[in-house]
């Protein structure tokens, strides 16, 4: 792998033109606002390096927007992108990879960077790194928007690595907000009902490649380290972190060890992922504490964080794996002639699904919208799911509308399952309902009708021949290429 951790990530991404630096901003909506700003309004999405910000000492930076392009997504797993590369491209270059790898389990090392510095006891004070303040009514700053949770199976031993959101309630405590069915949640779970603590690593700055493991459908009892390993071709290496002994990466930037307790605090608002302060509106909802108990960084440590909203920053790499690995799963249930498969950034990567598929026999295209809405990568609170036919790109808005509109009849080809994977984040769910509950999901065949899809009214674009022609005599004229 070209790079080690996320210091010579950077080197690499400003090698491709992908970085930007900024000064002088403040960690008080500055920081997450301009990520906002930036992956809304500008025509390129750099990752965005901040440095010397508000109140805090030079060197201590902030990373947003850091897996925001398939180029970065491609750097960061490894993938073998073209040049030109459309997002399908991507999704296929994922795909084969993780055909071709397989899970290597992290090493222990005798020492790593992360331990440059140590703190415990009263010398604790989270706030020590420029923690970002993210959108106007949120409840407090958010250590944890692009780390990784480490905790341990007290059953079976697996490790898990996965990023739900962390609040700051005060130097030396934290609130945590784990969805059910998410494995954090799972093993926090287990230590709760047995009447014990549940030991949590978090690690707040780190290869981008260990974020995006984080927020990836790794199977249960699989450890996100051994999928990192994986990408890499070599094992991600660990210490044993001083306070809990959970495997901490050796080469992070910070991280923080302690005890999440069943007590709870009030946790949020948090602008979210769909576009809203989503569970319980502007009302903050009761969470389990982290009491932080140690904290390691190296020199001039830099967080790595992602600004959740309308505009997202880290949805290029973190949507083309959840594609990947519904169409992945797609297979593996037998549905065959994909052609490709998007989860879209207006539906924050959950609510809007389209799988695009060759229709070979009736009911084919029914068969992969159930699927790909149910399968363990597609089931969490999903809206919409569409299927397209092959001349369709599923990750072009405009041509699945224009599917939609023009192929389906809703009275037939609309079916509603009930009673889906939910989620309290759902803006939809009315007010004072915080539990997370079910949801229902709608599935729109737009393919053409399979009875008489030879005789569908033919396109009238031009055809790729034709197109190529006239780009070729009049494309700089018209299209400056
Ligand atoms: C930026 C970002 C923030 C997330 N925040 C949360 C969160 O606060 N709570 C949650 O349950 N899931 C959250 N998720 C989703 C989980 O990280 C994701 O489902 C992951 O696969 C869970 O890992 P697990 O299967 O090991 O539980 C977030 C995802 C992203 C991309
Ligand atoms: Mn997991």
């Amino acid at each position: 792998m070209a790079y080690r951790d996320l210091r010579e990530w950077l080197v690499e991404v400003e090698r491709l033109g992908e970085l930007q630096r900024i000064e002088g901003a403040d960690w008080n909506l500055e920081m997450a606002g301009i990520t906002e700003l930036v992956y809304r309004e500008a025509s390129r999405h750099p990752a965005l390096l901040f440095d010397k910000i508000k109140g805090y000492p030079e060197g201590y930076r902030v990373l947003f927007g850091s897996i925001g392009t398939a180029r970065r997504a491609g750097l960061t797993m490894g993938l073998d992108l073209p040049h030109e590369h459309s997002t399908i491209d991507m999704v296929r270059a994922i795909r084969d990879k993780l055909s071709s790898f397989k899970p290597i389990p992290p090493v222990y090392v005798a020492e790593g960077p992360v331990t440059e510095n140590i703190q415990t006891g009263d010398d604790i004070d989270v706030n020590k790194f420029p923690v970002p303040f993210y959108h106007e009514q949120d409840g407090g700053r958010y250590i944890g928007t692009g780390h990784a949770m480490i905790t341990r199976d007290p059953d079976d031993g697996w490790v898990n690595l996965g990023t739900y959101r962390i609040m700051v309630v005060d130097k030396n405590t934290l609130a945590f907000h784990v969805n059910p069915g998410k494995h954090g949640n799972l093993h926090r779970r287990k230590y709760f009902d047995r009447g014990q603590t549940c030991p949590v690593a978090i690690s707040v700055g780190h290869d981008p490649l260990l974020f995006l493991t984080s927020i990836m459908t790794v199977p249960h009892g699989v450890s996100e380290y051994d999928y990192a390993g994986g990408f890499k071709g070599e094992p991600i290496e660990v210490i044993k972190g001083p306070y809990t002994g959970l495997p901490v990466p050796a080469r992070a930037e910070i991280v923080i060890e302690g005890e999440a307790i069943p007590e709870e605090i009030l946790e949020g608002p948090f602008g979210e992922w769909n576009g809203y302060y989503a569970n319980n509106g502007l009302n903050p909802v009761p969470e389990p504490v982290i009491k932080v108990k140690s904290v390691m960084h190296r020199n001039d440590p830099i967080m790595n964080c992602t600004q959740p909203g309308k505009g997202t920053d880290h949805l290029a790499g973190g949507n083309g794996v959840k594609s990947a690995h519904i169409w992945n799963q797609l297979e593996k249930a037998g549905i065959s002639d994909i052609q490709g498969v998007w989860c879209h950034e207006a539906g924050g990567g959950n609510l809007l699904k389209v799988v695009s598929l060759k229709q070979r026999y009736p009911g084919h295209a029914k068969q992969a919208a159930l699927v790909a809405s149910q399968c363990r990568a597609g089931g969490y609170l999903n809206r919409y799911v569409v299927v397209v036919d092959e001349d369709i790109d599923p990750a072009n808005l405009q041509d699945v509308v224009w599917a939609m509109c023009t192929r389906s009849d809703p009275e037939k080809d609309i079916d509603i399952l009930r009673r889906c994977w939910g989620s309290n984040a759902d803006p939809m769910l009315p007010p004072g309902e915080n539990v997370a509950t079910f949801n229902s999901v709608a599935v729109v065949d737009a393919c053409k009708p399979f009875e008489w899809m030879k005789d569908f009214p033919p396109v009238a674009g031009y055809s790729p021949e034709l197109r190529a022609q006239l780009v070729e005599k009049w494309g700089k004229l018209v299209l400056g290429r």
